[in-house]
């Protein structure tokens, strides 16, 4: 018998959890959330920053300027940077983030949203800041995840900067827990530069209060089964030579566009059956 260092009895059965990915995996199923190394060196760090800083005031020229996007609460948002920059691209297909992504949700995982997120300095409004889950609007528990989001930690995430607050678990229940559970389990979820939040989507979770007077950047990645519409049509957005691969496509959603007709429903499958 394996002598291990827990206690325990009228035990048979261990999940058995010995890289890192394992673990974060286990503690994914079990309380909703882990924190995930990017495998990221300083200089793709100040790689992905300056990025980030170019396609934020490159989006707000775009669409209208700070002020009008204001207006609607999407001053603090880029939407798909990756439609700007190819290193956001990269970003999406950080390796860990995929296996995590395949081994919870299963083989065929589409992204559904990448958005860069400003948490303000000196406790401004934050468009984050109420509890949410990333599939918002939904009550129900399913046995195995269908969705995961990956939040990329551009800053470090500090309880001073406004970390994301998660209440454990919460993934497991229909409801909105009570005013009183939430304030007695909520917990703070500090991270380095680098690294990914990954919760399952269905954990309620915001971001907390940024008290410094720096900004908190991060970009969240929402990955689900293929069942699920995208916030925008990626496909379409991109246009339909943006990536080759058969990966980079799938995973962009240009397998699962709906056909727009019956004819284009029956080509799709004339395409695919072998002459
Ligand atoms: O800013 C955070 O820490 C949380 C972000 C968030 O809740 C989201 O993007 O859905």
């Amino acid at each position: 018998m394996t002598k291990t260092g827990i206690a325990r009895y009228g035990v048979h059965t261990q999940a058995q959890s010995s890289t890192a990915l394992d673990r974060a995996l286990e503690q994914i199923k079990l309380v909703g959330f882990a924190v995930v190394s990017g495998d990221y060196d300083a200089s793709d760090l100040r790689r992905f920053a300056d990025a980030f800083d170019r396609t934020l005031q490159l989006t707000q020229g775009m669409y209208g300027g700070r002020d009008k996007l204001k207006r609607i609460d999407e001053h603090n948002t880029i939407r798909v940077p990756l439609a700007h920059d190819p290193l956001f691209l990269k970003l999406a297909m950080n390796a860990n983030i995929l296996e995590i992504c395949g081994r919870l949700i299963g083989d065929y995982i589409i992204l559904n949203q990448q958005n860069g997120i400003v948490n303000p300095p000196n406790a401004q409004h934050y468009n984050q800041a109420a509890y949410h889950r990333d599939l918002p609007y939904q009550h129900f528990v399913s046995s195995r995840p269908l969705a995961l989001n990956a939040l990329f930690c551009l800053d470090p995430f500090t309880a001073e900067n406004g970390a994301t607050l998660v209440v454990p678990a919460s993934h497991k229940e229909e409801a909105f827990p009570s005013d009183f559970m939430v304030e007695t389990l909520q917990k703070t979820v500090t991270a380095e530069a680098g690294s990914f939040l990954v919760l399952d989507a269905m954990l309620f979770h915001c971001g907390g209060v940024n008290q410094t007077s720096n900004v908190r950047r991060a970009v969240n990645h929402l990955y689900t089964i293929p069942l699920m519409r995208q916030q925008i049509d990626l496909p379409s957005m991109l246009g339909p030579d943006y990536a080759t691969d058969k990966q980079t496509r799938r995973l962009l959603g240009y397998e699962v566009q709906t056909p727009r007709d019956v004819s284009a429903f029956y080509g799709g499958r004339l395409s695919r059956v072998s002459t």
